[in-house]
């Protein structure tokens, strides 16, 4: 027998720590997500019965301006009997779950996940609990589910499963947004949990082999529900007790607070990732509106912009799964399947930047050109650029991060031939090539001998090279009340309510030195001459009187009178040479006055 010291235990279960963050990037997961927040990226299929409406009832089109056609039984009161003859309009021989798996490889997607069952309560698989499924409607017997999950494991590719716990329009006891109207008893409600969902989830974690996730699909919290704690901790406890491994979406109802153990955070649909978070998360999508297919739905955000959410969410430590609907012959709607494809393209080239990846510790924003993914692994760190808008110079600016890079070379390059830049104590100006081959978004890579030293507290410099200084980059503390959101459709932009003084400051860089003029973005409605602004930087001061802005028209239409940002100039002020700069301004409004600051924009 070997005896292994505990000293080199420990040293095992530390190196091997350490190697199993470097490789994951992001901490504050459980093992059982590690696959993922690798993978980034999967395919939402939204299937069923709705598929055959596409969206229009006897005419008339769905009763919401939201479009989702999955809705459209509940919307248009349709009743069970007739929803059901939408059966009739599928055509069996066409339908191939095959076909949407390889369309969700193609695109570089790596976990697909089905209406198994939707609100309207039909199950897409051969379900023992309740005769309202696929099965029965079809001849020979069809079994989505069974479908999808061997083409999944055919291709490589992990099953989800979506169920609808909270609302199902076929039980009498199941949720219905009228019963707002009827009321409903929690024993009833009961029933229906435990005569159609525990049984119907029990069928699903144990006929079909693995499966990846739950998708659960109650967008508030359980206790403004029907659905009681006790049900939910019921039904999580059969998933665990079934697939200790699957997956569990916070959308289960239980708030992260009052249990942990649910696996990933759903963002709202359509609604993409802010700030960076290391608990996993994730962002469902649409390319158009509807989820289910809905042919008045044609308002299809392009490649760029859908690949753009992808990397905008890994690069916050986040997931995209992205929608198809397919029709009542199983085909994907052409501008769908093409956007899906070159998506896919551009992963099979540039991939490397998005699987695997986690987010850099730099702020979102903080460069204005796009994002950065960042991918450690034992021998060095590597960061990737995504341009999501170019320089005019052809000189990309990365502001924030210490290190020199080793090598820079664009992603999509075999030969890796080495970009030149200049690197100065937090600026790494690189230069760019004159024609892209990647067409979407180019990718630049930076090499690190180890993870690069991050400065996140100060402004950068702007893809113009110029410095646009607002409360949002500035280092001082702001109080939240201060902070007015823009409104009136964005013709009022967010400002600062300064009604005593206050003092801001800005760290920045300077790297080409040089007399730089300074302007200051406010509006100001009052009467008083003794409102200022003073700025200083070093051993200069520039000194502002603040006047009246007036007013402005936002719209024209006679009542959209809005109040004037007006930029004015405070001066010019000489940076000698390369180096940091503390900048600070004093606002100081007469009394009971209100000075509305937007930013300072230094260039
Ligand atoms: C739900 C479903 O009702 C819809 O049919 C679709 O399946 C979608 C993926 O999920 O719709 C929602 C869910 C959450 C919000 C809004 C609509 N939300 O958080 O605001």
């Amino acid at each position: 027998m070997i005896m292994i010291k505990p000293d080199l235990v420990r040293i095992l279960i530390i190196l091997l720590l350490t190697f199993y963050n470097n490789i994951s990037g992001q901490i504050n997961l459980n093992s059982r997500a590690q696959w993922f927040v690798n993978d980034r990226f999967g395919m939402f299929i939204h299937f069923g019965l709705y598929s055959g409406a596409e969206g229009v009832w006897k005419g008339e089109k769905l009763r919401n301006d939201n479009n989702y056609a999955e809705w459209i039984q509940y919307r248009n009161r349709i009743t069970k009997e007739e929803y059901l003859t939408l059966t009739d309009k599928f055509n069996w021989n066409e339908i191939d779950p095959e076909k949407w798996v390889i369309l969700a490889k193609n695109a570089g997607m790596k976990y697909v996940t089905i209406t198994a069952k939707h609100h309207d309560g039909f199950a897409l698989w051969d379900s023992k609990t309740s005769d309202y499924d696929i099965a029965n409607y079809t001849n020979p017997k069809r079994d989505i589910i069974r479908e999808l999950a061997d083409a999944c494991n055919k291709h490589g590719l992990k099953l989800g499963l979506y169920y609808s716990h909270w609302v199902d329009w076929e039980h009498p006891y199941g949720w219905d947004h009228t019963k707002e109207i009827s009321g409903i008893s929690s024993a009833d409600f009961d029933k229906y949990w435990q005569e159609k969902v525990i049984p119907q989830m029990t069928e699903l974690l144990t006929n079909y082999g693995p499966i990846g996730m739950i998708w659960f699909d109650m967008w508030i919290h359980h206790s403004q529900t029907v659905v009681t704690k006790d049900q939910l901790l019921q039904l999580k406890q059969l998933i665990r007790d079934q697939q200790p491994d699957c997956l569990i979406n916070s959308r289960l109802g239980l708030s992260l607070e009052e249990d942990k153990d649910v696996d990933f955070q759903e963002l709202g649909d359509n609604e993409f990732g802010q700030k960076k978070k290391d608990f996993p998360w994730q962002s469902p999508a649409t390319v158009a509106h509807s989820w289910g297919y809905n042919r008045l739905d044609n308002d299809f955000k392009s490649t760029t912009s859908l690949l753009q959410s992808l990397i905008s969410n890994v690069s916050l430590n986040g997931n995209l799964l992205l929608n198809i609907g397919p029709r009542s012959d199983g085909s994907i709607p052409y501008e769908i399947e093409k956007r899906l494809l070159e998506m896919g393209e551009w992963l099979r080239i540039n991939g490397e930047s998005v699987y695997g990846c986690s987010a850099s510790d730099l702020p979102k924003g903080m460069n204005d050109w796009g994002v950065i993914t960042e991918k450690k692994n034992p021998y060095g760190t590597k960061l990737y650029l995504h341009l999501f808008s170019l320089p005019p110079d052809r000189k990309l600016k990365l502001t924030g991060i210490k290190s020199t890079p080793l090598a820079a070379y664009m992603l999509d390059d075999k030969n890796r031939s080495q970009l030149s830049f200049i690197h100065n104590e937090i600026i790494t100006e690189i230069v760019l090539p004159n024609v892209f081959t990647e067409k979407l978004i180019p990718v630049i890579v930076l090499e690190y001998q180890k993870s690069p030293d991050c400065v996140i507290d100060m402004a950068a410099q702007n893809i113009e090279g110029g410095y646009c200084l607002t409360s949002l980059n500035s280092v001082s503390f702001v109080e939240k009340n201060m902070l007015i959101p823009k409104s009136r459709g964005g013709t009022v932009p967010s400002y600062l309510s300064i009604k005593s003084p206050i003092i801001l400051k800005w760290k920045i860089y300077i790297n080409t030195p040089g007399r730089k003029s300074i302007d200051a973005s406010y509006s100001y409605q009052g009467k008083a001459l003794n409102n200022q602004i003073n700025l200083k930087v070093s051993n200069n001061e520039l000194k502002h009187k603040i006047t009246n802005t007036g007013k402005t028209i936002g719209e024209p239409k006679s009542d959209w009178v809005i109040d004037n940002f007006r930029s004015s100039l405070l001066g010019s002020i000489n940076f000698n040479e390369k180096g940091y700069y503390d900048l600070e301004i004093s606002i100081i409004p007469a009394k009971n006055e209100e000075i509305k600051f937007q930013w300072l924009w230094l260039k």
